[in-house]
């Protein structure tokens, strides 16, 4: 395969001592032998590392001093040669390297084409390249357990052991097609435990594919209510930060305020918003703005009230504005000032509000918090999410690709109870056989591979 080249670290000016570019193909070797100059008598072998300067063998310039990592096949990521130069960080040394290397022979690496090479390699199948993905756009600790552990197989072991087990199936019902007459009669008992084996596995492994929604692309939360309620006071509890400005005017916040959080191992993206009133304050009227297409675009909406005046006419209106358009969205109701009343809990709220999740906060005083974070994890994890799953969560691509296959089994199931003959089997039993291989990466297209791969990074 032709020799790819890539910076392999992210470029920022001023920032990060070490940038690498990384070679992977047939001449990577001989391409650095070109370009890189060892000080003394270093031996270029596998796994070693050199130190040398890089030069331009036109110009004769030095061009960074730096070391150089081999890795010579198989032993490598992509299992081909891979060179790797550790430069100086920054934006122009990297840069100027890598121009060396296309110069010579090398050409500019595809998004993920690295991972992609270690697949084709048979060095990663596609679970654990897709895991690659995950580790490098992990927003959490959690987020980043899950890729790892997906790295290590755990996703692929059950969903191979899941296509031999019907790859079996299918042996058995074709012999009895082609030999008939040669073979005792199909164990229907043991096949249709097989197939209720396969599909509880199936089912639990499906499940998980709403924590991977979440852990991956996280969680939407706006922080609306009337002015002066303490919306920008949670935040800033929240986040155990002053992100935003907190004052006894109503309408200090105008502009949409982010804070990136970690719930329960869920990356949070809370938003405070600017208090919803009637106003003729020009600015304040785009503040109102932009709260509502906040609220449109949250996936969970904390409705933040005063303890103090209880639930007013104004919360109403934007209670209904809320709920109106987003019947769909999560929502909890934050009684917030808590410490400036007697019985927070015997604040009169409407009948609509009964069945909203309810949490009492004190955000000038950092209280209510973790009952906070306790009320949206209820809300996002609704019975759907077992602790135990939590080491392995599907993506989407992989929940799709389940789907089908769990369609196509209790079809079979179906087939078998209907009393039709074998051959009808075998359709159903191929078509589950090619989701497990799709998952995997056994049965792919180039289609699907290009999706998969073109997410990644160039350099990845
Ligand atoms: N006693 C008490 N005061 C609070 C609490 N939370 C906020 N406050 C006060 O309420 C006032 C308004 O707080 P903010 O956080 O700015 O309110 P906001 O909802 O962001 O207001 P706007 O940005 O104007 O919409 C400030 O003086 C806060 O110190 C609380 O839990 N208890
Ligand atoms: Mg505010």
């Amino acid at each position: 395969m032709t020799t790819i080249v890539a910076i392999a670290t992210a470029i920022v000016p001023e920032h990060g001592s070490v940038g690498i570019v990384k070679m992977s193909g047939t001449t990577a070797v001989a391409i650095a032998h070109q370009l890189f100059q060892t000080a003394g008598q270093q031996v270029w072998e596998s796994h070693r590392i050199l130190y040398g300067h890089i030069c331009d063998p036109v110009s004769a310039e030095r061009i960074d001093e730096a070391l150089l990592l081999l890795m010579l096949a198989p032993r490598s990521y992509t299992r081909e040669d891979v060179v790797e130069f550790h430069c100086h960080g920054g934006m122009m040394a990297v840069q100027r390297v890598l121009q060396l290397c296309l110069g010579h022979g090398a050409r500019l690496a595809q998004p993920g084409e690295f991972t992609l090479r270690a697949f084709l390699h048979g060095r990663l199948d596609l679970t654990q390249a897709e895991s690659v993905y995950d580790l490098v756009a992990a927003r959490s600790t959690r987020a980043a357990q899950v890729a790892m552990a997906g790295l290590k197989g755990k996703l692929a072991d059950p969903i191979r052991q899941l296509r031999m087990d019907c790859l079996h199936i299918l042996a058995e019902v074709e012999a009895r097609i082609d030999f008939e007459d040669d073979l005792p009669p199909l164990n229907l008992g043991e096949i249709h435990t097989s197939l209720a084996t396969a599909l509880s596995t199936v089912t639990t492994i499906l499940a998980t594919a709403h924590q991977g929604q979440l852990i991956r692309a996280g969680l939407k939360v706006a922080i609306i209510g009337r002015p002066n309620v303490g919306k920008s006071s949670l935040l800033n509890a929240w986040s155990r930060s002053d992100r935003a400005i907190v004052t006894d005017l109503p309408g200090t916040t105008r502009d949409v305020v982010e804070s990136q959080l970690v719930v329960g191992g869920i990356p949070v993206q809370v938003l405070d918003t600017a208090g919803i009133r009637e106003t003729e304050d020009p600015i304040e009227k785009i503040g109102v703005m932009r709260t509502q297409a906040v609220a449109q675009s949250a996936d969970l909406i904390l409705l933040i009230i005063d303890a103090q005046s209880g639930w007013t006419a104004a919360d109403e209106s934007i209670f209904e504005h809320i709920t109106k358009e987003q019947v769909h969205r999560s929502l909890i109701l934050v009684i917030n000032k808590i410490d400036l009343v007697s019985e927070p809990s015997s604040i009169w709220l409407p009948e609509t509000l009964k069945k909203t999740p309810q949490v009492l906060t004190a955000a000038a005083q950092n209280r209510g918090i973790h009952q906070l974070e306790e009320a949206i994890l209820a809300t996002v994890h609704t019975g759907t999410i077992q602790a135990a799953n939590w080491e392995l969560a599907i993506n989407q691509r992989q929940a799709a690709v389940l789907q089908r296959a769990k369609m196509a089994l209790e079809q079979v199931q179906e087939t078998i109870l209907q009393q039709l003959p074998v051959d009808f089997w075998t359709i159903d039993l191929r078509t589950a056989i090619q989701a497990f291989g799709e998952i995997t990466g056994e049965e792919i297209t180039e289609s699907v591979l290009e999706h998969i791969f073109n997410r990644f990074c160039i350099g990845k």
